[in-house]
């Protein structure tokens, strides 16, 4: 060949993670650590290569092992983007360098057009990105998913460099779009890219969850995951205002099940209760529902919140606050209702609606 060799050297620098509203950058140099993600290598160098060559290097994203582990998140959907890469690597010359590609005494040539993305589809739930392309466009994009349900842990993706040739010297075979052919100013010189790869969704399995309809009358399987999941013990509420629910046997002794079978209207002498406590009575079935459901199925960080916050409002919401807490989680006890109960939990048995009224202490709840 009988062209000069041009340098070039393409580095996945600066691997920048998005988790949810959390931002963290990793330098070249550091291992990543992402609760989500594992990528490697952190550098791809093509050293020194010749015009028209094509060059192949893997670059591997896998699921992290805690993610592997979670019992409750399934997938992970990320992108690979390109930036000019600066000459100094640090936050601010990245930054000038999306701003100022063409500035090349702060950042490299770009390389990013002579990079593309091949995917292992295994299975074919990626997308590739071929050579020559404009690094900006959103087509330049490669798309990836992770799915513990697709039965997908690693991508095993394939970095080619189509290095290009230096325009008018560029041979009658060749295969390098004539955009993308180099001013022979550029001779020597060291190109770079940085790769990002940037996670856009984390998805859960979608949990299985019963309605309160499900957990009052079924008073033996709610008694074995309120003592085998919870320890016996539960409380709603929070700080000053809080009640503690436990399952005590014998007739009319069971808080737990005084919560689903007690009146929302009226206490057990028959008087109405105050509106806030009608509000609390509703929240309070919801509430102890919700509470078994993650016991039973696990339930996801979000659910957790809109737990906690009902809790919050139990203890000291207005009775509008108290009755868009029990919606919410209403809509949470039914999102899984159709999943399967998994067998661990030992068996569901028939529904025994006068066994739980006969247990429930409502005298309890005369003060909710
Ligand atoms: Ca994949
Ligand atoms: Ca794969």
């Amino acid at each position: 060949m009988k062209n000069p060799k041009i340098l070039i050297l393409a580095e996945i620098a600066g691997i920048l993670i998005i988790f949810g509203m959390h931002t963290l950058q990793v330098s070249a140099t550091t291992v990543t650590i992402d609760v989500n993600l594992s990528v490697t290598p952190n550098v791809i160098s093509f050293e020194t290569v010749f015009p028209c060559e094509v060059h192949f290097r893997p670059l591997n994203i896998d699921l992290s092992g805690s993610f592997i582990e979670s019992s409750i998140h399934d997938d992970v959907e990320y992108q690979i983007v390109q930036r000019p890469k600066p000459r100094i690597d640090d936050p601010e010359e990245r930054a000038y360098c999306l701003l100022h590609p063409e500035d090349l005494s702060r950042c490299y040539p770009s390389l990013c057009p002579y990079l593309s993305k091949e995917a292992d589809n295994q299975p074919g739930n990626d997308t590739s990105v071929p050579a020559f392309h404009d690094p900006t466009a959103t087509s330049s994009i490669a798309f990836g998913r992770l799915a513990k349900s697709d039965d997908d842990l690693e991508d095993n993706w394939i970095i080619d460099l189509h290095t290009p040739c230096f325009r008018g010297e560029c041979d009658q075979t060749n295969s390098v779009p004539v955009q993308y052919q180099l001013d022979s100013s550029l001779r020597g010189q060291t190109f770079g890219c940085d790769l990002v790869v940037e996670v856009v969704e984390v998805s859960y399995f979608q949990t299985t969850t019963r309605t309160i309809g499900f957990w009052g009358p079924h008073t033996a399987f709610t008694s074995s995951v309120f003592q085998n999941q919870l320890g016996g013990s539960m409380t709603v509420g929070a700080g000053s205002h809080t009640r503690t629910i436990t399952n005590t046997s014998g007739n009319g002794q069971s808080r737990l099940f005084g919560a689903f079978f007690s009146s929302i209207p009226k206490k057990t002498n028959n008087q109405n209760r105050a509106n806030i406590d009608k509000a609390r009575m509703q929240l309070l079935q919801q509430l102890v529902a919700a509470k078994l459901n993650c016991a039973a199925f696990s339930c996801t960080p979000a659910t957790q919140t809109v737990i906690t916050n009902a809790d919050g409002a139990y203890a000291t919401g207005t009775a509008a606050q108290i009755l868009a807490a029990a919606s919410q989680l209403d809509a949470y006890n039914n999102s899984g209702d159709a999943n399967a109960i998994p067998g661990s939990l030992g068996p569901i048995g028939s529904a025994t609606p006068a066994t739980s009224q006969a247990k429930a202490n409502k005298v309890f709840w005369n003060s909710p």
